[in-house]
């Protein structure tokens, strides 16, 4: 059923009973040739990974762990953007099941406080850059799950209520959902601006106006107010002084609702 109603969006759908992570898998693929639009969904991962060598809980039928490999023809340093693109497709997919989530930049969906989705994109250089872009979407409960930076904690569409929890077809609500804003956000050269993305992004970014702590990829840690999101979906932190910081990658926490 899911391949079907996505073989006009996608150039080939697996489904698998278990792999080790979906995203390390599709990374491989693409070495190996994968088609633009390869998409690897499994019932169960054994070696789910976060950011930064984190580990995403997978267990059997519980979430939707699933990966999308896309060559889209836009510049190495706006693939990142792609993040913000699927943080908006999560959020879509819960809105079909009557579910009100809100974005935590740079990846996250929450509801209510508590985490329901995470994205991991990983870029790889070269003359044709191409990503693998992870989504792990809890859709019923998970059981017992380390809380996430900043001490977030887990939840899944089910506990928040949806209306419906047919894994199949909330998957087939967001694969759709995100061709559609991938398309328009590759049609626009990978910029959220002109792929008229970003006023979206911003009504439902829960970090903008927040004074929040911002932990870097190195270590050291920027404390401002979260002002914007540029075009390459890049987080503006006013710090104090009246200097404005540019963020590529880092973990949020909320200093002060
Ligand atoms: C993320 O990392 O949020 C990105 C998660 C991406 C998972 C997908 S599943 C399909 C694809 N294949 C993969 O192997 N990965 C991708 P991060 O922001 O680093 O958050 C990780 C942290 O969230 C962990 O350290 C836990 O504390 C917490 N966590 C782990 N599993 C969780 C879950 N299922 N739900 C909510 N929180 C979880």
């Amino acid at each position: 059923r899911l391949t079907s109603a996505l073989q006009d969006r996608y150039a080939r759908v697996d489904v698998v009973e278990r792999t080790g992570s979906t995203n390390a898998d599709l990374r491989k693929a693409l070495e190996d040739g994968a088609a633009d639009r390869t998409v690897l969904l499994a019932e169960e991962q054994t070696a789910g990974v976060g950011r930064r060598a984190r580990s995403w809980s997978s267990p059997k039928g519980a979430g939707l762990y699933l990966s999308v490999a896309l060559r889209p023809g836009v510049p190495f340093a706006v693939l990142g953007s792609l993040s913000v693109v699927a943080g908006l497709a999560v959020r879509a997919a819960a809105a079909s099941v009557g579910v009100d989530a809100v974005l935590k930049w740079p990846n996250d969906v929450l509801v209510d406080g508590a985490k329901c989705a995470g994205i991991l994109a990983e870029a790889v250089a070269g003359d044709e850059p191409s990503i693998v872009l992870g989504i792990g979407l809890n859709v019923l409960p998970l059981g017992d799950v380390q809380p996430g930076p900043g001490g977030l904690p887990a939840t899944s569409l089910a506990e928040q209520g949806a209306t419906n929890t047919d894994r199949t077809d909330v998957a087939v609500a967001l694969l759709t959902g995100f061709a559609d804003l991938e398309r328009r956000w590759r049609l626009a050269g990978g910029d959220l601006t002109e792929a008229g993305l970003l006023g979206d992004y911003r009504a439902h970014c829960a970090t903008l106006g927040q004074d929040v702590e911002v932990q870097l990829p190195d270590g050291t840690s920027l404390t401002g107010r979260a002002a914007d999101i540029d075009a390459a979906g890049q987080l503006q932190v006013d710090v104090a002084g009246g200097q404005r910081h540019t963020v590529f990658a880092g973990d949020v926490v909320h200093v002060r609702p």
